[in-house]
């Protein structure tokens, strides 16, 4: 009674031995490669530490949240995100920048703790800071 091989056995009797030995060498190499690199959630904390760096009054506010850069649940970037992303992700080229259209620059709206890409949300008038000379 012959016994038909199985895959690995004809895998083996077409390619020999070489494939499965490569592939026992390169797989752990692939799964340390994989752990190492910055996955979605750490590149989205490494982003949210930035902005923190770049303005450490948000610290503990809603704009220390995945919302700073992208619209409600979504993935997708909102304007101020677009606009981070379009500027190489620096904070500061994007501050003079009135991402959402709402009247006040991104700097304002950071400073005031508003969000920069909803034009639904504005500094309330009692968060507005001018620099000294302006007000
Ligand atoms: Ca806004």
């Amino acid at each position: 009674m012959s016994r038909e091989p199985g895959l690995a056995g004809h895998l083996i009797g077409r390619f020999g031995r070489r494939p499965l030995l490569a592939l026992l060498l390169l797989l752990p190499l692939a799964m340390l490669w994989l752990a190492r690199s910055d996955g979605p959630a750490q590149a989205v904390r490494r982003l949210q530490s930035a902005a923190v760096e770049a303005y450490p009054h948000i610290e503990g506010s809603p704009l220390e949240s995945c919302e700073l850069c992208h619209a409600a649940d979504s993935d997708d970037l909102n304007p101020y995100g677009r606009d981070f992303e379009r500027r190489n992700r620096d904070f500061r080229a994007t501050e003079d920048l009135d991402s959402d259209g709402d009247g006040f620059s991104n700097l304002v709206e950071i400073e005031a703790l508003s969000f920069p890409g909803d034009p639904d949300d504005k500094p309330s008038p009692a968060r507005i800071y001018l620099p000294i000379g302006e007000g």
